[in-house]
Formats: structure tokens, C-alpha cells, sequence
């Protein structure tokens, strides 16, 4: 190949020059690390390459400089993003599809960096030169000399360099284009950008030295035994030792050794240090010992059926893309440990080596997942399709090797995935019959097989709740190969490889998913879709900090926010989804029983007793600690319970002040490598005493006055709208219905919910208010409206019921569908507007965080306080937001004044600063400008959540009918 021969940018070979695939090994030969600032040009294609750049003495002094490991795209985005901008789309390839071919318009960015040979490097052996991920294809000259080419964004490539380097200083050349042949196999549904992003190295290869490794380390769970026998790839392989001096284990490489070990799980991830030495290399490992089969028709790891309590996760940081340090990898596991997660499916490739590492150290379960996507064929119906197409072939296997021989040493990976949303042909089921013969200690997954033919595990995504019971109950549909249908029924497990769409506010429904997996032995758990919001870092030019997402660069083709739709905001911050998944999913659950006065600790794990939680309670009036202690109960095994009595000190409370609460904490008594002492994995809650009921009072009766009414210290206007309140400014309230929708309102399998909210018969985001007649009386004020769109047919009848007693204002709200209302409704309930000072919010109810009548197993009934920047959720795309559940009163103070509400008994509630349609016209948190007043919605109901922006919507118990009702608030103002 001359120099500018490129015809490898268009091949479908997966690279050439390049190594053989091997494990990635802690190996004590020389290493010399090539990250840092390289010189870098970028090229608007092919066509506009720098002839001879990669010659010694070619001279880039006039270059930039970017840092390697990095994203071109990422680069000064605030300011003259001099590479170009990423472009996100989620299965449309941003170019025509022509497989092999790419565009003209091809950015490649050619890397140009010198380093300097240590003089102490050793002259023997190989020196390799490795790329741990360059996206997305590209070739290496070193001194000039080419030494290959490489695809497969994700998987790592080396090169043997050793003929071409020089005594001190050399010249590396790299160059890497943005579109290639692999692009069609990288449809990932996330941002597309480009570079050499993973860490460059150096490293040396001593002759006789250990090349490969692979280490089967078993586990046998009716002797204890761990088995262990390590396959060296080297010229001397016979002479290589494996020690493992915590075991006393010291074998040749290839023999087998079984001694009692301690198993490795995702809860108890023991590991052992091992060596692996030739005369001239060691290599250190770090062995779990496990075994994991399909038996009995289920997935087990050392002979028990485990739950998958996943996400998805992709790697994304906002500032750098797809380029992680090892702190954010580990910041991510803590996270996720700290919300019980237990799995990951590394979605869709696999990730820095490094996070393996972490896995295995910090205990997740890890179906690690190939590179492979080639979801934009589904728009042509798949014809094409590389997944079937022969000359694909070599790609596809290339990856798949290149995946599982990197990884296959780690003890946290259990299954490996073939890829996502590639349909399904010859090719995958080449990859998995490979990796079988390769690795038959791990079972294969791909979610495209639908009959399962050549994978291990039925695998589904966004499956709705009932038809994860049918299949939980065998009764689902067929196979549409007859002869595949009682392996799938009967002989593999189910796993929701994608569940629980996390596209803002939500998702809803996961309580109900969990019951499913719980209650039905082959619903093995799923993974949540998914980890992180893809959000870009940006600034405002008064720097106020925001994130963009599809669209917000101008891309020609995109996919708006749909990459926005984790479990965490893209700083890494819990969204409430989170919080309410780590509740859902919570592996000890503790039941508080008033009736029988016990506490029931239930232990959901799989391997792991409680040994290493303790117990906290406290008693609760209206909120406010009255005991508190800790709570004695023993170590419970893997699947079993205790119960134990109430604490002493509880019984010999006095009366309760107030609605009475007692909550027991499970906390972990210390310090993990995930979470300190004293962290919260779990916690129940039981009632001891309701409130003591409002005692009825005098009635104040209403007065008319001029231009309005008045009821006691409560004034109201001519409409017969509430003005003031003890002279506290209080606008409305009044009927409201609408939310600013949610991602799961606004898209949605099916029609949307917001097509019937915005359809003209309805326009609840225009209700006007027409008093049909206002009565004052002895009992107080009743105002009678109509209250409708413009245009729309159907109305509701909204009577408000004033009454002054016991020194409180009430309000009942009487509603009465008027005309076919055959959908439901956003919310239900009154919005009212006061001064803006009333900052400071306080509540006793649910909490701390927000909950819909499907997201809120989280919300505890507590006192909490906040202020109302504190009680916005800031979603990345604005939503509805906020709301507080189950509220029994709440108040707004500040400026010397409160204001009190009351339910009868409850009500919910989001106070802000912004009104509902500003947040509904708002793209972006910084398009909303704060008022000078505040909007409370006061509601007897909201519609639930669901995850319709990518399946099921919202459960018919969760929906918010609509019929006739009534509500009642109590409202004071003290000063
Ligand atoms: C599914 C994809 O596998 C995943 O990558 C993501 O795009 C998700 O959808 C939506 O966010 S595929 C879809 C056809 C269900």
C-alpha cells in the first residue's frame, strides 16, 4: 500500500498489520505510555490529506496540539470548536447509506507525535505499539514506515513496531478517519465523534515472556472447591508458573488446582491475588473464582439463580465524551452501588479495560457487550444488512474476538453479548458459535435473536408488564421456528436486556417490573435504559452551565433528546429515577407491621447474608423525632427473613403527638470500598397512630362587599376569585389540568398522550374559566364556572366551596366531566400564584425527592424542608417536575410570612418560580426566567409517568381518570 493509498477507509477488513487479539495483562516488561499532546491537522477528507505527514522530517510546528486520548468533537465547544461539533442520531446513519461506502466529506484528523526511546528499553524481544480505541478507522506509520490499519472503535488494536523504531527519538503518525466501512457497524444511538480516545502505549514484548493468559478459576458450590487452570500463550508456556500464595497454589501453566476458595459474586467479589512468571515476565491476576451456567432452565452463578438489578450503561463524560479517566469509572460504580445496582450490560461495546478491572474489584455482574450496531438498515428493511451478508463476516468475527479475548479474564463479566439492534443473520450466529468453542464458561446474549437459536437467553427489550408475566408464566407467544420454541420456553432464562426507558421524568412502572421478576423464577431481572444523560457541557455567554443535546449543534440529521434518557444527569448527579430504582430494587426489605408490633427483615439477596448491615429506628410525630436507637437483629442468609419485635422503648411511648411514624434503616454497619459506614441500602416504614382528626368549628359567614366578597380575613374579587389571604397576596386558586409534558408524554408507543391533551376538542393548555354564578351564604362562598378551551367540545364543571372554620380557610373543589373525556388527564387539581418571597418550603408528607403515582416507592413520610429552587428537578429537556406526594400540609415562608395548606387528607404539590407553560415552552433550563411570583399547584391527582418514550405507558392503576370528584384544602396565613 503507498502512502496515499486509501483504499482501507472503504474495505470491509476489519485492519491489517495488526497482532493477533490477546488478554489485557498487568505485565511487568517495559511500558512507555504515549498519551499526552500530539500535534494534530485536520482533514476535510480524503482528498485534503497532508501528503508526507508521516515522514520523520516532515515539519508540523504550524499544527494545533490536541491531547490524546480525546474526542476532536469536544474540543472548545464554548468557544470556536475548531474540529467540527458532534451530531447525535439514533439509528439514521448521518450519511447515505451505500454499504461499504462513506461520504467525500470524511473529517480525518492526522496525529503526529516524537518520543523518545528510553535508553534502558530492552533490545531484545518485540516492541508493540497499542491502541486501546481509536474511532473509527485509521492508520499507523511509525519513522515513516506504515505499519497497518484498524476499525472496531471500542475493541483495542496493536501493531508490532519493533523493525521500524529507532534508538532515541522516533516519529508516530496516526492517521484517523471520522466515516469508514465500520461506521456501518457502529450505529450506536449516541453522539457520533471521533479520535484516537482511548490511552496509547508502548509496550514491550520480552522474548519467552507470557503473551496471552486465559484463566479458568471455577467454583463448585457443593464441595467449596475452587478450581483453577491457567492457559499461557508462550513460546515456553510449559515452563510459565501460576502462584497464588493466599491459596498456596504454585502450578505450571495448564494445570489444574483445586483448593477451598471463597467464591467470587457481585455481592462478595473476593478476589486473589496470582502471578504468572516466565523467567522473563510477570504478569499479575487477579482471580475470582465462580461459575455461571444455564441450568435448569435458568442462569445461575455458582449454583444459584441470581437477579439482574441493571442499567445500561454507555461512556460518557460531558466536557470529553466518550474519553474516561478511571475516576469517573469508579465514580460510576459507587453510584451505582450505592443505589443497589447490581449489573451492568456494557451498552453497546466494550468499555475502557479499566472499568473491568473496577467491576471485578467493586463486585457488578457484566454482560460485556460487543462492538456492534447496525440499526440504521431496519429504515431500509435491513436489506443490506451486514449481520447477513458474507463478506461481513471477518468483521464480525474480528470483533468478537477482539472482545472476548481482551476480557475474558474477568470475573465480574458473565455473559457475553453478540451486540445490539442488528437484526439478525449468518454473521452473529458465526460470533457466538466462536466465542462458545473460545469461552464455553460464559453463556451468549443478543437481544435479536428472537427465537434464540444461537444464544443462551431469551432476551427482550421494553417489553410490557404483561407480557413479562405471560413469559414469566411460559405462556407467550411461539417462536417463529417451531423447532426453537421448547429451548426458548423451557431451557433458557429471560432478561429484559433494556427496560424502563429513564427519558426524564421517570420511568414509571419499575415497582411493577420488579414484583415480576420476583414473583417468576425465569424473569431473571433487566437492565434499565439507561445509565447516564449523553449531555454535551456548554455555557451561556453569561456562564451560566447547560447541556446540549441532539440539535443544539446545528446537526442536519438528529435525534433531539432522546439521548437524554439516564438514570443520572450528565454531571453525574441522581435523578429521582435513580433514587426510586434503588428503593425498587433494594436488596433487604424491611416491613414495619403495627398490627403485630414486629419488623420483618427480608434478605433479597442472592449469596450474601446481612452480616454486614445494622439497624436503625426512629418514631416520627407529624415528622419530628420523638425515640430513636438501634435495632438488634441477627446475620439473615441469602432468602430468608427474621422478625423481630418492636424496640422496648417504642411500646413505652407516651400518646402521639401528631400522625405517628416508625422507620427502620438498614445501613451498612462499615465502611466499603463502595460507600462509608453508616450509607442507607434499605429502609420500611409502618403507621402507629393517624392524626387526630380536624374538629369542626364555627362558620364564619361570607359577606358581599363592594367589588367583591370577603370570608373572615379571606378576600375575593368580583368573579369570586381568592385575592388575598390575611393580607398575604394569594391569586386563584383554580382549576388546572395541565403539566408541562413529560419525554414520556410527548413520544410514546402508541399516541402520545399529549396529541389528546393538545388536540383542539380538549387544549388543556388553554382552559378558560367562565363563572356561571357565585352565592354568598352563612356557610360561606360557592362559586359555580365552566371551565373549557376555546374551540373544544368537552368542559368541566369546577364548583368551588369557600367555608371558613376553626380559624381556616377551606376550599372544596367539586369536578364534573361535562362530554366525552376518553383520556387522562395530566393532573387534577388548582394552581395558585403568591408572592415570591415565600421561599422557603416545608412539608410533611413524601419526600425528599419528587414521586407520581408510578415512580414513588421512594417517597417516605417525613417532614422536609427545601427552598423552591430546591424543589425543581432540573431535567435537561424541562418537563414537568417536582412534584411532592402524599403531602398532608406544606408551607411557604419568608419575609415574615407564612403560608400554611392542609390537605383532607393529602394532596401534591410543586411550587416554582415559572408557570407550567413556561416550562412547557422551555427547551433548555436556561430558557426559563424566573417571574416575580411563585405558581403552586396544589392536586388531588396525577397522571402517572410510564416510560412511553420508549415503551409501555403508563399502568391503567396509575392513570388519572377522568370523573366526578372532589377535593378539599385548608389554607392559613400566619405572620
Ligand atoms: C433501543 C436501543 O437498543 C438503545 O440503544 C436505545 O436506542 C433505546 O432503544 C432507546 O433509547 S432500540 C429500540 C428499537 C427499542
Amino acid at each position: 500500500m503507498s502512502r496515499t493509498d486509501f483504499t482501507y477507509v472503504e474495505s470491509v477488513s476489519p485492519g491489517s498489520g495488526r497482532r493477533d487479539p490477546r488478554a489485557a495483562l498487568a505485565s511487568d516488561a517495559a511500558a512507555l505510555s504515549l498519551d499526552g499532546e500530539w500535534r494534530f491537522n485536520l482533514a476535510a477528507g480524503l482528498h485534503d490529506t497532508t501528503e508526507g505527514f508521516e515522514a520523520p522530517g516532515f515539519d508540523a510546528a504550524a499544527w494545533d496540539t490536541l491531547a490524546v486520548p480525546s474526542m476532536w468533537q469536544m474540543t472548545d465547544l464554548d468557544g470556536a470548536a475548531p474540529y467540527g461539533k458532534p451530531q447525535y442520531t439514533n439509528t439514521y446513519y448521518p450519511f447515505p447509506v451505500d454499504p461499504p461506502r462513506v461520504p467525500d466529506a470524511n473529517p480525518t484528523g492526522e496525529y503526529r507525535r516524537t518520543f523518545t526511546l528510553p535508553a534502558e528499553w530492552p533490545a531484545t524481544g518485540r516492541t508493540v505499539l497499542r491502541f486501546e480505541g481509536v474511532d473509527s478507522a485509521f492508520a499507523v506509520w511509525v519513522n515513516g514506515t506504515l505499519l497497518g490499519d484498524g476499525k472496531g472503535s471500542r475493541l483495542p488494536t496493536e501493531f508490532d513496531a519493533t523493525d521500524h523504531l529507532a534508538a532515541g527519538e522516533n516519529t508516530i503518525a496516526v492517521r484517523v478517519h471520522q466515516w469508514s466501512a465500520a461506521s456501518y457497524l457502529e450505529d450506536q444511538d449516541m453522539w457520533w465523534l471521533s479520535g484516537i480516545f482511548r490511552p496509547v502505549a508502548l509496550v514491550h514484548r520480552p522474548e519467552q515472556g507470557i503473551e496471552d493468559v486465559f484463566a479458568h478459576a471455577d467454583y463448585d458450590h457443593a464441595t467449596g472447591l475452587g478450581t483453577l487452570r491457567v492457559e499461557v500463550a508462550s513460546e515456553i508456556a510449559a515452563n510459565a508458573r501460576v502462584t497464588v500464595p493466599e491459596l498456596g497454589i504454585d502450578i505450571a501453566a495448564g494445570e489444574t488446582a483445586s483448593v477451598a476458595v471463597e467464591p467470587w459474586t457481585a455481592e462478595t467479589p473476593r478476589l486473589y491475588d496470582a502471578v504468572v512468571a516466565t523467567d522473563t515476565e510477570r504478569v499479575s491476576l487477579r482471580i475470582g473464582f465462580r461459575t455461571v451456567k444455564i441450568e435448569d432452565g435458568l442462569l445461575k452463578v455458582n449454583g444459584k439463580r441470581i437477579l439482574l438489578r441493571g442499567v445500561n450503561r454507555h461512556e460518557w463524560d460531558p466536557d470529553t465524551g466518550r474519553t474516561l479517566t478511571v475516576e469517573t469509572m469508579r465514580r460510576d460504580l459507587e453510584i451505582m452501588k450505592r443505589h443497589n445496582v447490581n449489573a451492568v450490560r456494557t451498552s453497546h461495546y466494550p468499555p475502557d479495560r479499566r472499568f473491568l478491572d473496577l467491576c471485578d474489584e467493586i463486585g457488578v455482574w457484566v454482560i460485556d457487550e460487543c462492538d456492534l450496531e447496525t440499526h440504521g438498515f431496519v429504515h431500509h428493511e435491513w436489506r443490506d444488512n451486514p449481520s447477513d451478508v458474507p463478506m461481513w463476516k471477518e468483521a464480525y468475527l474480528d470483533r468478537m474476538a477482539r472482545m472476548v479475548e481482551r476480557d475474558k479474564n474477568h470475573a465480574s463479566v458473565i455473559i457475553w453479548s453478540l451486540g445490539n439492534e442488528s437484526h439478525t443473520g449468518a454473521n452473529l450466529a458465526a460470533m457466538s458459535q466462536w466465542a462458545k468453542e473460545r469461552d464455553p464458561g460464559r453463556p451468549i446474549h443478543y437481544e435479536g435473536d428472537w427465537d434464540s437459536g444461537y444464544t443462551d437467553m431469551y432476551s427482550r427489550m421494553y417489553a410490557d408488564h404483561a407480557e413479562t408475566d405471560r413469559i414469566g408464566l411460559k405462556s407467550e407467544a411461539p417462536t417463529n421456528d417451531p423447532a426453537l420454541d421448547h429451548h426458548r420456553r423451557h431451557e433458557i432464562p429471560f432478561v429484559l436486556c433494556e427496560y424502563a426507558h429513564a427519558m426524564g421524568n421517570g420511568p414509571g412502572g419499575m415497582s411493577e417490573y420488579q414484583r415480576l421478576f420476583e414473583q417468576h423464577e425465569r424473569c431473571q431481572g433487566g437492565f434499565i435504559w439507561e445509565w447516564i444523560d449523553h449531555g454535551v457541557r456548554l455555557h451561556t455567554a453569561d456562564g451560566r452551565e447547560w447541556f446540549a443535546y441532539g440539535g443544539d449543534f446545528d446537526e442536519p440529521i438528529h435525534d433531539g433528546n432522546f439521548v437524554i434518557d439516564g438514570l443520572i444527569f450528565p454531571n453525574r448527579e441522581p435523578s429521582p429515577g435513580l433514587v426510586e430504582f434503588k428503593k425498587v430494587v433494594e436488596p433487604v426489605r424491611i416491613t414495619v407491621q403495627p398490627g403485630s408490633r414486629a419488623v420483618t427483615v427480608a434478605n433479597l439477596r442472592d449469596f450474601a447474608d446481612t452480616g454486614d448491615l445494622k439497624y436503625t429506628w426512629a418514631v416520627e410525630d407529624e415528622g419530628v423525632t420523638v425515640a430513636e436507637g438501634e435495632l438488634e437483629i441477627r446475620a439473615v442468609a441469602a432468602g430468608e427473613s427474621a422478625i423481630v419485635e418492636f424496640p422496648a422503648a417504642v411500646a413505652a411511648l407516651g400518646a402521639a403527638g401528631g400522625e405517628r411514624w416508625l422507620t427502620v434503616r438498614a445501613v451498612l454497619a462499615k465502611d466499603e470500598s463502595w460507600a462509608d459506614a453508616g450509607h442507607e441500602i434499605a429502609w420500611g416504614q409502618g403507621q402507629l397512630a393517624a392524626a387526630a382528626p380536624v374538629a369542626a368549628g364555627e362558620r364564619t359567614p361570607a359577606v358581599a362587599e363592594d367589588r367583591g366578597y370577603r370570608l373572615g380575613n379571606a378576600a375575593f374579587d368580583a368573579l369570586g376569585r381568592l385575592t388575598a389571604i390575611g393580607g398575604l397576596e394569594v391569586e386563584g386558586p383554580r382549576l388546572d389540568l395541565w403539566r408541562a409534558p413529560t419525554d414520556n408524554d410527548l413520544l410514546g408507543w402508541g399516541v402520545p398522550l399529549v396529541n389528546e391533551w393538545r388536540d383542539r376538542n380538549a387544549a388543556l393548555y388553554r382552559l378558560e374559566h367562565k363563572v356561571l354564578g357565585i352565592k354568598s351564604t352563612e356557610d360561606g362562598l360557592t362559586v359555580a364556572t365552566r371551565v373549557g378551551a376555546g374551540g373544544a367540545a368537552i368542559a368541566m364543571g369546577a364548583v368551588y366551596r369557600w367555608r371558613r372554620e376553626g380559624g381556616r380557610l377551606w376550599l372544596t373543589v367539586e369536578v364534573a366531566p361535562e362530554g366525552k373525556w376518553d383520556f387522562p388527564l395530566p393532573r387534577l387539581g388548582v394552581r395558585a400564584s403568591v408572592p415570591k418571597g415565600l421561599n422557603e418550603v416545608e412539608w410533611f408528607g413524601g419526600g425528599p425527592g419528587e414521586a407520581y403515582a408510578d415512580t414513588r416507592a421512594a417517597a417516605r413520610v417525613g417532614r422536609f424542608r427545601s427552598t423552591v429552587a430546591g424543589m425543581q428537578t432540573p431535567y435537561v429537556f424541562p418537563q414537568e417536575n417536582g412534584s411532592r406526594i402524599d403531602v398532608r400540609w406544606a408551607s411557604l415562608s419568608g419575609e415574615g410570612r407564612t403560608l400554611k395548606v392542609f390537605g383532607a387528607p393529602e394532596f401534591a404539590f410543586t411550587v416554582r418560580p415559572w408557570t407550567s407553560e413556561d416550562l412547557d415552552a422551555a427547551r433548555h433550563p436556561h430558557d426559563l426566567v424566573e417571574r416575580d411570583r411563585l405558581y403552586v399547584n396544589l392536586d388531588a391527582g396525577l397522571q402517572g409517568v410510564g416510560s412511553a418514550a420508549c415503551g409501555p405507558g403508563v399502568l391503567p392503576q396509575h392513570r388519572l381518570l377522568p370523573e366526578a370528584a372532589a377535593f378539599t384544602l385548608g389554607f392559613e396565613v400566619t405572620e
